[in-house]
């Protein structure tokens, strides 16, 4: 049945706060942002119609607080929350206090959120419905023996997941039988104290598998359609730091399998709205089910970019019980896009978090970038929140078009006040190895050395000869750095970043 959407609250912040009110705009449907007490100056706070402050910094005491949340959306008469990523979007209770309020939750329902949410519960109903899992026990385990038993057959090294986990909390990998049992004993006290659920189950490990997840838009007349997929390898420690799409790893067949499964997975629970399936894959092109994840992805735009469509917008369109506005056969890929993301992190101490205020925060332009940014120079980058500060997006005709534009917009993002992940992603787009698209999850652990220059080896020593030719010849450009003829263009840039 049809409900309209005039104004929404967006119980989020930073850069996708900004991404869901520019949707918004678009729409001509109003908004409402709601902010932390530290957050009072944020670009958020600014572009959107109304603001609420929710509470004080630790997101405990505002971006969690429910009920306060939805007080506020009562208060200004919105009748849509957006809920983002992170943070309520994946909480089943807010969405179900959301119905219960009479506020739409712009997402899917709570029992899809649910069925999704709990790991085994999630296996069972893939299992059900033919979607691969890797070989291992869908259920939890319920005695050692058994467990035992299941690891034999599938052969070490084993992976031990919590039910209640997800995006890689609650992992152990159990390389030799001997370690088994105390492996599982620490997996289930682990589980026990960070989710307060215990209950584990076993999978083969893949050694060298890549992370490629599909894009599913789904509205309430049981039109379930996917968007293509995107490759998310390059990660560390569960977080993906550059994606792209489509995978360079995916052929025609094996993409149009692969997306069968996935609408299949959403079929599955009646999902609505925007979704994502996540699979890994070996390098004889086996897909498995990972996770679903019932909410709006921070990568979407590569899925944007190469589809044209406005995800955020399709989502308030779901949500209004209106019909998708095409079928499956309208959607094409049309060239190539990927995004880096720019995180308040150092990647020469080990992707740390980086604080301080920003001096400079000069974002790149042209002709496909796109940068989705949650913050601006003059601003604090604080350790209250998630590091990431923007999203820097670029799209070609081809692969080496968009790479080629990305390695542009790096070297003109000027970010003064912190460390970024800049470098890394500099050093990403020249690497061999990524720019044959043939890397996997291991990408950052197994070729990414930080020394200072964010390259390694013989980059370094090229690197000093001409710092110290060019300090003594005074021969720079405009912008103070090395000129042309001293250093290699993709020096250069590596001189400037090392001159903050
Ligand atoms: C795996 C795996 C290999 N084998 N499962 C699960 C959560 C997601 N963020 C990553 N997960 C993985 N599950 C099996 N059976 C490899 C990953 C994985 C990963 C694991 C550890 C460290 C980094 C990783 C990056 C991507 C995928």
């Amino acid at each position: 049945m049809g409900r309209k959407i005039s104004k929404v609250l967006i119980a989020n912040r930073a850069e996708i706060a900004v991404r869901v009110i520019r949707s918004c705009r678009h729409l001509g449907i109003s908004t409402v942002a709601i902010y932390s007490d530290v957050d009072a100056g944020m670009p958020h706070v600014l572009l959107a119609d109304e603001s609420v402050c929710v509470g004080e910094a630790p997101s405990s005491k505002s971006y969690l607080r429910m009920d306060r949340i939805i007080e506020a959306a009562k208060e200004t008469g919105a009748d849509a929350i957006h809920p983002g990523y992170g943070f309520l979007s994946e909480n089943a209770a807010f969405a179900r206090k959301c119905r219960e309020a009479g506020i739409i939750f712009i997402g899917p329902s709570p029992e899809a959120i649910e069925a999704m949410g709990d790991k085994t519960k999630a296996r069972e109903l893939m299992e059900a419905n033919h979607v691969p899992l890797p070989p291992g026990t869908a259920s939890a385990l319920k005695d050692i023996a058994e467990a035992e038993k299941i690891a034999e057959e599938i052969g070490y090294p084993v992976m031990v997941k919590a039910a209640a986990g997800g995006g890689g909390k609650g992992m152990r990998i159990i390389y030799k039988k001997e370690d088994f049992k105390a492996g599982i004993r620490t997996a289930k006290s682990e589980a026990m104290s960070a989710f307060g659920d215990d209950r584990v189950y076993v999978e083969k490990y893949l050694e060298n598998p890549r992370h490629i997840e599909f894009q599913i838009i789904a509205d309430e007349h049981g039109n379930v359609l996917h968007a293509f997929d995107r490759e998310c390898s390059v990660q560390r420690r569960h977080q993906k730091v550059i994606e792209e799409a489509p995978s360079p790893f995916l052929d025609d067949k094996m993409r149009s399998e692969m997306a069968e499964v996935a609408v299949r997975a959403a079929k599955s629970c009646n999902y609505t709205g925007a979704g994502t399936i996540e699979f890994l894959a070996d390098k004889h092109r086996n897909f498995y089910f990972l996770e679903m994840n019932t909410r709006l992805q921070v990568e979407h735009p590569v899925t944007e970019c190469i589809t044209g469509l406005d995800l955020v917008a399709l989502q308030i369109h779901v949500a209004e019980g209106k019909p998708l506005p095409f079928k499956q056969q309208d959607l094409r890929i049309q060239g190539h896009a990927i995004e880096c993301r720019i995180c308040a992190e150092d990647p020469e101490e080990n992707f740390m978090p980086s604080t301080g205020s920003l001096k400079r925060f000069h974002i790149p332009s042209g002709i496909g970038v796109r940068v989705d940014a949650g913050i601006e120079a003059g601003q604090k980058v604080t350790i209250n929140y998630d590091p990431l500060l923007a999203k820097l997006v670029t799209w070609g005709s081809s692969r080496d078009e968009a790479i080629r534009r990305m390695k542009i917009a790096l070297e003109e993002y000027q970010v003064d006040g912190c460390r970024t992940t800049i470098p890394f992603c500099s050093f990403a787009m020249e690497h061999p190895v990524f720019q044959s698209g043939e890397y996997d999850t291991h990408f950052i652990g197994q070729y990414y050395q930080p020394d200072g220059t964010g390259h390694s080896g013989d980059d370094e020593a090229h690197l000093a000869a001409a710092l110290l030719f060019n300090e003594f010849s005074g021969a720079q450009n405009e912008n103070g750095r090395p000129s042309a003829e001293t250093v290699e263009p993709h020096m250069q840039s590596m001189w400037w970043r090392n001159r903050r």
